[in-house]
């Protein structure tokens, strides 16, 4: 769990690193793991590379990413259950229940790994009581010519800001951009945290190695989705505590198209690689 620091650095600036959370031989082994996900999935499905249109990159630069992992690797799925994770998560989100939204891993190969536009992860996916994090778990060293992902401090208290998108919801580059932001250099097993309102992004991959990462998006289960978008194979599903709501199983389930927006919005939806 997070220490009294932690959670005050959390609550005042939006995101938290939490150093060494996995130590580097289980970070490595995750690393592996996803490295032979993304080589089957190539195999099998064709190379994706799901770079935003708004990076202005794509086709210089690449990245490899998995959407829910749970249902590809048992190992990977065991992560999202870990209690070193969810205990940091349940702290941040202020609830002792923590719930799955999804999943999904990233690859940015060597020397060319694609950036993320600054953006909120909010507007994908707005929910009443913004209890949503992400946590990204990173299973090798992410130094800042890795393209180590970068945030606006205190940023989480803005609210939701209007973003612009083609093939991917951001912020204007102009007032907000990747170079002037915040890096999070991390370390393989650190985990950082931070709310689905911090602006974050990162840069190109420029060195040799490539950065490898997992990122859980994660909520209080009793704070529901504003508008019904994003909905995926696995979500609602508990990684610790209970759900004092006995939820039921959502409508979607049994009848909606996904990437279906409601009420005439044009935010939210599954672009680029939310
Ligand atoms: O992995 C990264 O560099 C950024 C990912 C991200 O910003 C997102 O998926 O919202």
């Amino acid at each position: 769990m997070l220490t009294d620091d932690q959670k005050q650095f959390f609550n005042a600036n939006g995101y938290v690193l939490v150093k060494g959370l996995l130590s580097p031989d289980e970070a490595a082994g995750y690393r592996e793991e996803c490295h032979t996900l993304a080589t089957r999935l190539a195999d099998i499905r064709g190379i994706e590379d799901p770079t935003w249109g708004s990076a202005g990159t794509r086709g210089v630069t690449q990245l490899r990413h998995c959407h829910d992992v749970q249902f590809q690797s048992a190992k990977l799925a065991q992560l999202l259950l870990d209690d070193r994770v969810t205990s940091c998560a349940a702290d941040c989100i202020g609830s002792p229940n923590v719930q799955l939204h999804h999943s999904k891993m990233f690859i940015k190969p060597a020397e060319k790994g694609s950036p993320f536009p600054m953006h909120q992860d909010a507007p994908y996916f707005p929910h009443d009581n913004h209890s949503m994090i992400a946590a990204i778990i990173h299973f090798d060293a992410a130094p800042i010519e890795k393209g180590c992902i970068r945030v606006v401090p205190g940023s989480h208290k803005l609210g939701m800001l209007p973003h612009i998108g083609d093939g991917g919801w951001h912020l204007d580059p102009d007032e907000y951009s990747v170079e002037t932001a915040t890096p999070c250099p991390a370390d393989a097993g650190d985990v950082l945290f931070f709310s689905y309102l911090t602006i974050h992004g990162s840069g190109i991959n420029t060195s040799d190695e490539a950065r490898t990462t997992l990122l859980i998006q994660m909520r209080d289960p009793t704070d529901p989705p504003t508008i019904r978008t994003h909905e995926s194979r696995g979500q609602g599903m508990m990684l610790r505590g209970i759900d004092p709501l006995c939820a039921a199983r959502p409508a979607w389930e049994d009848e909606a198209p996904k990437g279906q927006t409601m009420g005439g919005q044009t935010m939210g939806g599954t672009m680029g690689t939310m």
